[in-house]
């Protein structure tokens, strides 16, 4: 499934309101700048929730320890996504990248893919050996993810966990959607 972090881009992208700062129902235990985003669009995060429980959850709510391994999931896909191009070039399959290599797969790509490609090497070389190593494949993997995924993302994630009201450990859509509800009629 596509990265959830990856649909939080517009719900990011708007300013707090000016009223962000007064008291709300959103659950204490939330991090200042983490509530603001939900403040900002209520009707997002509840979407976000949704997707969350329903991906990730089961019988229509969502644990704790789920909520991490959605997040998890995530981080593998953008790992994954960052590697693949590396991958696709380690001819061999020794988990290092050669000049040679990665010359020869940038031979069959268009010229924007090869530039892309080399681009991307020339980033993840730390040494600039010309080789990608494992450790810098890695390095280079863990950096790609903690650009695409950012403490807020994840934050808005970890989130839902807080609206487990009745705190039986989980948290169910209604639970979300109940205080999304309130938040608008307090408006
Ligand atoms: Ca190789
Ligand atoms: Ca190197």
């Amino acid at each position: 499934m596509r990265a959830l972090i990856l649909l939080l881009a517009p719900l990011l992208a708007v300013a707090p309101p000016a009223h962000a700062q007064e008291a709300t129902p959103l659950p204490a235990s939330l991090p200042a700048e983490v509530a603001e985003a939900i403040l900002a669009r209520p009707d997002r995060f509840a979407d976000l929730a949704a997707d969350l429980i329903h991906g990730h959850g089961t019988g229509g709510a969502i644990t704790p320890a789920a909520i991490d391994t959605a997040i998890a999931i995530d981080r593998a896909y953008l790992r994954t996504r960052a590697l693949r191009p590396f991958h696709e070039a380690d001819l061999d399959a020794d988990g290092t990248l050669t000049t040679a290599e990665a010359a020869a797969r940038a031979a069959t790509l268009s010229a924007p893919g090869r530039a892309r490609l080399l681009r991307q090497m020339t980033a993840a070389d730390a040494d600039a050996d010309g080789t990608l190593s494992p450790t810098e494949l890695r390095t280079h993997a863990e950096a790609e993810v903690a650009r695409a995924s950012r403490p807020l993302d994840e934050g808005l994630l970890r989130a839902a966990a807080a609206f487990d009201s009745n705190a039986d450990g989980q948290t169910a859509l209604a639970e979300i959607t109940r205080a999304m509800d309130a938040l608008a009629t307090t408006d």
